[in-house]
């Protein structure tokens, strides 16, 4: 018997509009994090394709991007927020889109929240973290572009983040791993990771 091969990867809708929103179904994984946190340039090494624009200057994905990852996972590239270059006009529209994204997505979408490795978590990541598990969503930290780490700086990140995930009010310690798009570091394990969140998703 022939093994059916899974699709490639492909982009399956780009939204600018808060109209442009599709509801979505079936298990999605949204990444989400700081403009020039690593989003895009994450989701290409996963999917293994060059599929999502990636720059030096923070503000590039501008649209809510999905991708479709073999049957039925969507992985969902997310504009950055924090763009402090970005007008007011640009922020609100930002935020209309983005409120209008998390009414359609399904709560037992997967949050992966990326942090760059060498910043502490901010007001805004703390925010998001509270918002997103408010909400239901389950939440888990990636710590990126991990190469970029001296040993000593990943030991001290790697103590800071016991500590911080583990904090007092926090029902549940938040789970977090080191990333690299560029050494590979932790693609693997994440690649598992969604494909087991995706085949235990509820039908
Ligand atoms: N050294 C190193 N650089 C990386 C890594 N991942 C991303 N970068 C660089 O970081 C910059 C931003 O990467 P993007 O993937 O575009 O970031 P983003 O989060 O999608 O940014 P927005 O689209 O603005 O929200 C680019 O210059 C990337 O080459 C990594 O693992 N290691
Ligand atoms: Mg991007």
């Amino acid at each position: 018997m022939k093994h059916k091969r899974p699709p490639p990867p492909r982009l399956v809708q780009t939204s600018y509009l808060p109209e442009q929103i599709p509801q979505l179904r079936g298990p999605a994984v949204l990444l989400l994090g700081r403009s020039n946190a690593g989003k895009s340039s994450l989701l290409n090494v996963l999917l293994k394709m060059d599929l999502a624009k990636v720059s030096k200057s923070p503000g590039k994905t501008r649209s809510v991007n999905f991708y479709r990852w073999g049957d039925k996972l969507t992985l969902v590239d997310v504009p950055g927020y924090g763009f402090a270059l970005r007008s007011l006009e640009e922020r609100r529209s930002w935020r209309e889109l983005m409120e209008s994204f998390f009414e359609k997505v399904p709560a037992a979408s997967l949050s992966l929240l990326l942090l760059d490795a060498k910043r502490d978590p901010e007001s805004e990541e703390l925010a998001l973290i509270e918002a997103l598990c408010e909400r239901g969503f389950p939440v888990e930290l990636l710590l990126t572009k991990a190469d970029r780490l001296l040993q000593a700086e990943r030991e001290r990140r790697r103590r800071a983040m016991l500590v911080w995930s583990a904090e007092p009010g926090r029902e549940i310690p938040l789970t977090w791993r080191f990333v690299s798009a560029k050494t590979g570091e932790g693609i693997d394990e994440l690649s598992r990771r969604l494909l087991k969140y995706a085949q235990a998703f509820p039908l």
